[in-house]
């Protein structure tokens, strides 16, 4: 039996390295090296065609290539015996702090507009805000929401978090399902997005959202890029209730050359590399997964199909 790696467009060299490296003995195939789809058990994949695992009839469980796993709890042609499992990894989740610090760091101290006076040759100085007076908001305090919680909150900010239940107690004030949600909003100065993307997330971050809001609010998307209607936060930005916005993930990616996210002055935009997945750190657990299918043992790491993450 053997492991099979699809995600359309993406050099695969390293995955395969990485796991052949973790276990020499599994061989390990791309979709046009199979020759024999019964002899693939497991898969890890990112944004497969719909409908492309429907004649694996031995796979038992597919891993998504990162945290989020939108891209196949949406595919029904999955078969309910295959088990979907995603990667949980500490340098995820510490690259993804680095990020969010460095991004609030720049909105702090104004260097995107230093950037665009450097262009024009202009010298001008702004006020600029410091950790101590500054309220980060996030959303979604799973694996990777909670450490970059804790990150900030031991960078001296003042954090509150919101999740869909209670869930452990944490160092930082948290607020769980809707009926808090416009309390944890009114808190925020700076509202960091780390949810997956669920049907009960879909479009979460709204002119109404975003309206709850404190006057001068700074937005960071980091989950996924549907979690914001983009009109409504173009013109929460444009009437002035929200100062600024950066945004790593879009729906469609790549953002489209004539969207107007590109041009937008009050909007930076990033590539979806707040944090990217190391083949090399996470292999490991790839093929555990694998082993433990073969044994017929639970798997680690696994989502809800019903609950979509
Ligand atoms: P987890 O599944 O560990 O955590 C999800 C969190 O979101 C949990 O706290 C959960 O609440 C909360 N949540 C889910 N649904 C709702 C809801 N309806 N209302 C309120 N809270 C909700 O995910 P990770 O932390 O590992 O990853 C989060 C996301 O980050 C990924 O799904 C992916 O989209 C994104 N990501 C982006 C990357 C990038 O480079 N931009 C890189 C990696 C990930 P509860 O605790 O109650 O279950
Ligand atoms: C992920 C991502 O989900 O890269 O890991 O977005």
């Amino acid at each position: 039996m053997s492991i099979l790696i699809v995600s359309p467009g993406k050099n695969l060299d390293r995955w395969v390295e990485a796991l052949k490296e973790a276990d020499p003995s599994v061989p390990v195939y791309l979709p046009e090296q199979v020759k024999d789809p019964a002899d693939i058990k497991f898969a890890l994949a990112w944004n497969h065609p719909s409908g492309f695992f429907n004649h694996f009839k031995n796979l038992g469980g597919i891993s998504s290539f990162g945290a989020g796993v939108d891209h196949l709890v949406k595919d029904p042609q999955i078969p309910d015996r295959v088990t979907i499992t995603r990667i949980i990894d500490p340098l995820l989740s510490g690259d993804m702090a680095e990020f969010a610090l460095a991004v609030v760091l720049k909105h702090m101290r104004r260097l995107t507009r230093y950037c665009r006076y450097q262009a024009e040759n202009q010298w001008k100085k702004h006020s600029y805000l410091r950790v101590k007076n500054v309220s980060i908001g996030i959303m979604g305090t799973g694996m990777i929401g909670h450490h970059v919680a804790n990150y900030l909150l031991n960078t001296g900010f003042r954090v509150s978090g919101w999740s869909r239940t209670q869930g452990k107690e944490a160092a930082y004030g948290k607020y769980y399902g809707k009926e808090q949600l416009n309390d944890f909003l009114k808190g925020c100065n700076i509202l960091i997005c780390l949810l997956p993307l669920t049907n009960a997330t879909h479009g979460i971050i709204n002119k109404h959202l975003l309206r709850k809001l404190p006057l001068g609010a700074h937005v960071i998307n980091l989950g996924r890029g549907a979690h914001v209607l983009d009109g409504d936060l173009i013109q929460c930005i444009d009437e002035g209730h929200i100062s600024s916005a950066h945004l790593d993930v879009f729906d469609p990616e790549p953002l489209p050359e004539d969207h107007p996210f590109w041009e937008h002055p009050k909007i930076d935009v990033t590539p979806h590399v707040a944090s990217l997945t190391d083949p090399r750190s996470v292999a490991g657990q790839v093929m555990e997964n694998y082993h433990r299918l073969q044994a017929g043992e639970p798997l680690i790491n696994t989502v809800s199909r019903d609950r979509g993450y």
